[in-house]
């Protein structure tokens, strides 16, 4: 049997050949049919595959002192969520078990009722971000990363496809955009970070655009995350970030992540009114590359460290959206 996604692009193919180029960006909301992959036809692993053992071998080359940030915060009731998420975290018992043996065991465990590869600081899976290709309630015409339709992904009891465990680790060559230090202070929510900004960020720490190679990690500190649990109310009001064309460029750059201190990463509210989260299909649906929000980039600039060894692989729940867990600078 030919794969929907297969038939679907022979249609949108199609579709597009019969287009005056005028309208041939239309042939998707987001432009004309992204797939298949550079990774490959089948490939579920994005732009993870670009952290090769050379990458490895090159990140471990700017660890020289042995210090390590944690660029992960607390999971912890009171913190930001985006929308209705939800998280409770209740040990049973107390203890939950024992005691048994003459040695009088006891222990604890906990249950987490939450979304969690969506809560707190969170790495976006290739599962999680599409766009809807035309009509309604029509999973055949949600289309995803490499091509993958929401007929195919989407299932109950998990994503049947581009399920967080099909990631390769992170282990790579990380930047800090420092846009605190060049802005002189924290970015407001709807302000837009250019390339101009990235190249003028990285000028101001030694560095330049050529120092961005395929498979490195890129993330911003804004200073939006020194509002996480001190007001919430506005950390959750929108926040400044990467549009459109700072999205490009990172993805001409094949970076594999872009990271950030909020919790969107891209710029909230676009600029472009008519735009929601416009970045995240750039990055996931279009080019397998992935997105980590709600870091703790405001340790790696007090440490004053611009360029560090990233290092991070997801909890590998099967079919998830994304995941929890922190990841690591090492310098
Ligand atoms: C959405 O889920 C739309 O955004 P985020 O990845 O920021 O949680």
């Amino acid at each position: 049997m030919i794969p929907t996604r297969t038939l679907f692009a022979a249609t949108a193919t199609l579709a597009i050949a019969a287009f005056a180029p005028s309208a041939y960006a239309q042939s998707t909301p987001i432009g004309d049919p992204w797939w298949p992959s550079v990774h490959g036809a089948e490939d579920q692993a994005g732009a993870s595959n670009l952290v090769t053992p050379d990458k490895v071998m090159a990140a471990t080359q700017l660890i020289k002192t042995g210090n390590v940030v944690k660029l992960g915060r607390d999971y912890e009731v009171g913190m930001p969520l985006f929308g209705a998420r939800a998280f409770a975290l209740r040990i049973p018992g107390g203890p939950t078990g024992g005691t048994f043996g003459s040695n009088q065991i006891i222990w604890n465990d906990e249950f987490l009722a939450t979304e969690i590869g969506q809560i707190g600081t969170q790495f976006d899976g290739l599962g999680h971000i599409g766009v809807r290709v035309r009509g309604e309630a029509d999973e055949s015409q949600s289309v995803y990363y490499n091509g993958i339709t929401g007929a195919e992904m989407v299932g109950p009891y998990g994503l049947a496809k581009l399920g967080v465990e099909h990631v390769k680790p992170f282990f790579t060559t990380g930047h800090l955009i420092d846009m605190v230090a060049l802005k002189g202070g924290m970015m407001d929510a709807g302000q837009e970070i250019s390339v101009a900004d990235i190249e003028a960020a990285l000028a101001e720490q030694g560095k330049s655009a050529d120092d961005i190679t395929p498979g490195d990690v890129v993330v911003f500190h804004t200073g939006w995350g020194s509002l996480w649990m001190e007001d919430n109310d506005r950390f959750n009001s929108g926040g400044p970030g990467i549009g459109v064309a700072a999205g490009e460029w990172l993805a001409s750059k094949q970076v594999a992540l872009v990271g950030s201190d909020t919790w969107a990463l891209e710029v909230v509210p676009n600029p472009d009114s008519s735009l929601a989260f416009p970045v995240h299909q750039i990055f996931m649906t279009k080019n397998g590359i992935y997105i980590h929000e709600n870091l703790a980039t405001e340790r790696l600039a007090e440490a004053g460290i611009s360029t560090f060894a990233y290092i991070y692989t997801p909890v590998p729940i099967k079919g998830a959206t994304g995941s929890p867990g922190s990841p690591l600078a090492a310098y």
